[in-house]
C-alpha cells in the first residue's frame, strides 16, 4: 500500500454528506479540476453478450432467473456479430466497448471464445470491458493477457446492505474476484447501486469500501436503480436526486483520480439532473440505446446534451495499441462523435 492513500472513516465520510449542498458541489468540482478536464466526459458503450437465465438472485436484476421480466434469454453471441456491434459503437463515438454476461462466473470452456472478444474489439482500436461474474485468479489472468483493459464487478451497496439484496454469492466472493482482476494487472471497474430502499448510511458503506481499496477503482460506476417490473424492487420508493448528485459529489472527492461513471438510471433523468452530476465530478457515462437489456438515452439525445454544456468525448487511452491505431487515436472520437450528430 502506497502511503499517501489516506483511508476514510464513516464520519469523515458522513461528513461530507452533511456539508451544505452548494458547498460539497464546488468542492467536488474543485477537486474535479484537479485531476481531470471538466469539460471531457469518457463514453463507453454496453453490450449483453449473454442475456438473462441467471442463477443469481441479485434482487434489482431483470436477468435473474428467479423474476419474471419477460426478458427474453439468449445464449453467448458469436464473435462476429459481436464484432459488428463494437465496429457500430465505435462508429457512434464510443472510446471503449463493455461486454456483460448474466453469469454467476464463466466456465472454462467459454475462455477461448471470450478471450477471441477482447483480441477483436482491441484491433479495432477500443478499450475493452468485460463484467462476467466471478472470476478466478486462472481466468483474471487469461483475460488480462488476452489485453482486457477493465473488468467491471460492483460491490453494488454496504456490507450491512447487502444480504438484503443478494443471498447467492458473499461480499467477500467480490472483494476476492476484484482482488484476482488487480493481481493479474487489469483496470478495475467497481461501483454499485443507489435508490434500492438503502439508508444514507449504506451509501455511506458502499463509498467507503471502494475509496479504502489498497488503489482505489479506476473506473467508479454509480447506477440509479432502474426499476424494472417483475424484480422484488420493481416499486421501491425513488431516491431524492439530489442525494443522488450527493453520492456522485462525495465519490468524487474520496476517489478523486478515478473515473466517476454517472451510470445507470439516465434515461429518466432531465438534462438539468445530468449537468448537475457531471459539475459534481461524474465524468463517464454508457452511451447508447441499450445498457444491457434496459432503455438508455438514444445516441442523439446524449450528443445534444453534450454539445449543449461544451463536453467533448474523453480522447480514448489504449496501451500499446497497434500502430495504425495509435497514429489516429489523437482526434478520431471526437470527429466521429460529431460526425455521428450530422
Ligand atoms: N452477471 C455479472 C455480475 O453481476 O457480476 C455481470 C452483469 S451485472 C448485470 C452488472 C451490474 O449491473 C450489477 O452488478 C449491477 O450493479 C448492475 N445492474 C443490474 N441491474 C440493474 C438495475 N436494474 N439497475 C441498476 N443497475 C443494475
Ligand atoms: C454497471 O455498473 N452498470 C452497467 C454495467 N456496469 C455492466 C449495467 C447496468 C445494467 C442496468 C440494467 C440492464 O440494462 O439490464
Ligand atoms: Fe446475474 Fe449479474 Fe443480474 Fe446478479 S446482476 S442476477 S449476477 S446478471
Amino acid at each position: 500500500m502506497t502511503s499517501a492513500q489516506p483511508r476514510y472513516s464513516r464520519s469523515d465520510i458522513q461528513r461530507l454528506f452533511d456539508t451544505p449542498f452548494n458547498n460539497l458541489l464546488f468542492q467536488a468540482q474543485s477537486v474535479h479540476r484537479r485531476h481531470f478536464n471538466p469539460n471531457e466526459v469518457q463514453v463507453s458503450t454496453l453490450l449483453s453478450i449473454k442475456t438473462g437465465a441467471c442463477p443469481e438472485d441479485c434482487k434489482y436484476c431483470p436477468q435473474s432467473a428467479r423474476y419474471d421480466t419477460g426478458l427474453e434469454k439468449e445464449a453467448l453471441m458469436e464473435v462476429q456479430a459481436i464484432l459488428e456491434q463494437a465496429a457500430r459503437a465505435k462508429e457512434t463515438g464510443a472510446s471503449r466497448f463493455c461486454m456483460g454476461a448474466a453469469w454467476r462466473n464463466p466456465k472454462e470452456r467459454d475462455m477461448p471464445k471470450l478471450i477471441a472478444m477482447i483480441e477483436g474489439v482491441r484491433e479495432l482500436g477500443l478499450e475493452t470491458c468485460m463484467t462476467l461474474g466471478m472470476l478466478s485468479p486462472e481466468q483474471a489472468e487469461k483475460l488480462g493477457q488476452a489485453g482486457l483493459d477493465y473488468y467491471n464487478h460492483n460491490l453494488d451497496t454496504s456490507p450491512e446492505f447487502y444480504g438484503d439484496i443478494i443471498t447467492t454469492r458473499t461480499y467477500q466472493d467480490r472483494l476476492n474476484t476484484l482482488q484476482n482482476v488487480r493481481d493479474a494487472g487489469m483496470k478495475v471497474c467497481s461501483g454499485g447501486i443507489v435508490g434500492m430502499g438503502e439508508e444514507q448510511s449504506d451509501r455511506i458503506g458502499l463509498l467507503q469500501q471502494l475509496a479504502n481499496m489498497e488503489q482505489p477503482p479506476e473506473s467508479v460506476p454509480i447506477n440509479m436503480l432502474v426499476k424494472v417490473a417483475g424484480t422484488p424492487m420493481a416499486e421501491v420508493e425513488d431516491l431524492d436526486p439530489f442525494e443522488f448528485v450527493r453520492t456522485i459529489a462525495v465519490a468524487r472527492i474520496l476517489m478523486p483520480a478515478s473515473h466517476v461513471r454517472l451510470s445507470a438510471g439516465r434515461e429518466t433523468m432531465s438534462d438539468e439532473l445530468q449537468a448537475l452530476c457531471f459539475f459534481a465530478g461524474a465524468n463517464s457515462i454508457f452511451y447508447g440505446e441499450k445498457l444491457l437489456t434496459t432503455a438508455n438515452p438514444v445516441a442523439d439525445a446524449d450528443q445534444r446534451l453534450f454539445a449543449r454544456l461544451g463536453i467533448v468525448p474523453e480522447q480514448r487511452v489504449v496501451e500499446n495499441p497497434p500502430e495504425e491505431v495509435a497514429l489516429q487515436a489523437a482526434s478520431e472520437t471526437n470527429e466521429l462523435f460529431y460526425n455521428a450528430m450530422a
